[in-house]
């Protein structure tokens, strides 16, 4: 019932009546306002006004459950969602959880990790309090090949949401970074359980530095966050349920396509590597070019200073100017 009349109260321009309240949910006027004291007590703020009713005025930045589900507009994306305070990975969790069964569209978050990943091995900063830490289970009939894909799904996901809600320029550093000013504010992590012809369960894997106000000293030059970019503290579970939102959209055309054929122009001209000098680093081999954008299957065009293009499928990939690549 929390999660009804939070989003009821979210939903609704005016007071909700205590009286309608209790003909909605068949329970007494205690009830009702046992359950209001609850939310009361953890922050959100309600008007109660006699003769007219309740008004929700404010919400805490909290990732519970009800919190992310009372804001919630998808049809799978998040609709069961597990909150830990804290966690070693979300991805690891959700692993777990695929693993057990969990459904397509299964959400993990949590406030804090003490072990958050980046790729290969590399470590992810996520204190509490201040990012969204997150992970969603997705089960595509596609092929194992593809799913390094859903990097490039999700990115244009995260990078429409963010765009849209702050009205900054958001761009996407091929193939699993969000940018903005010239610093990383978002990493992507896609890890997939899988047989070679057959996929489990794909984890996506997003953390993203929404109120941080420090970084440590080693990420000071090349990591951002929304508050000291804007000096604004902003609401996650917004964000989150807006991401949800955009991804939903994104993946059902890039299931019915295949590839990214339809959102590849879409992708490209948010692309911070189109069109700029990158360097690729595979291994010990390194060369560096000129971005064109990416193929239907997500590869980086890249032409060598010699004229020859190739197509990068993944890698290290730098672009001047940008995290102090010059
Ligand atoms: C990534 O790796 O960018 C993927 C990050 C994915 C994190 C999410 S959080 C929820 C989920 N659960 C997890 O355990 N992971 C996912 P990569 O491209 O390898 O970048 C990692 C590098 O980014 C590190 O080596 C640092 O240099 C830098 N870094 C670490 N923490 C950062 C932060 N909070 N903000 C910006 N840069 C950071």
């Amino acid at each position: 019932m929390k999660t009804a009349l939070l989003s009821m109260l979210r939903n609704s321009d005016t007071y909700l009546s205590g009286q309608e309240l209790c003909n909605y949910f068949g329970v007494s006027r205690t009830a009702i306002w046992k359950v209001i004291n609850q939310l009361k007590d953890e922050g959100y703020v309600i008007e109660a006004v006699q003769n007219k009713g309740y008004r929700l005025i404010q919400s805490p930045d909290c990732l519970s459950s009800s919190e992310i589900l009372s804001r919630l507009k998808t049809e799978y994306a998040g609709r069961e969602t597990h909150y830990f305070s804290e966690i070693d990975s979300t991805n690891a969790k959700a692993k777990q959880l695929a693993a057990d069964g969990a459904p397509h569209g299964t959400l993990v978050l949590a406030d804090t990790q003490k072990e958050g990943k980046g790729r290969r091995g590399r470590n992810w900063s996520s204190p509490s309090g201040s990012g969204i830490w997150m992970s969603l289970i997705v089960r595509p009939e596609i092929i194992p090949s593809k799913a390094s894909m859903l990097t490039l799904v999700m990115a244009l996901s995260v990078s429409k949401a963010l765009r849209e809600l702050t009205g900054l320029t958001i761009q996407i550093k091929w193939p699993n970074d969000i940018v903005i000013n010239g610093k990383k504010l978002c990493g992507i992590l896609t890890e997939m359980s899988a047989e070679v012809d057959y996929i489990h369960s794909i984890v996506i894997g997003v953390g993203i530095n929404v109120n941080t106000t420090d970084f440590p000293e080693e990420l000071m030059q090349t990591a951002t966050s929304f508050y000291l970019e804007t000096g604004k503290m902003m609401n996650r579970s917004e964000i989150i349920t807006e991401i949800l939102l955009a991804f939903e959209q994104y993946y059902d055309t890039f299931i019915k396509s295949g590839d990214l054929s339809l959102l590849r122009e879409e992708y490209n001209n948010n692309l911070i590597n189109k069109n700029r000098e990158v360097k690729i680093i595979q291994g010990k081999e390194a060369f560096t070019g000129i971005s064109k954008g990416i193929e239907d299957n997500g590869e980086l065009i890249v032409q060598k200073e010699d004229g020859t293009v190739v197509n990068v499928l993944s890698g290290e990939v730098s672009v001047r100017g940008v995290y102090g690549y010059v």
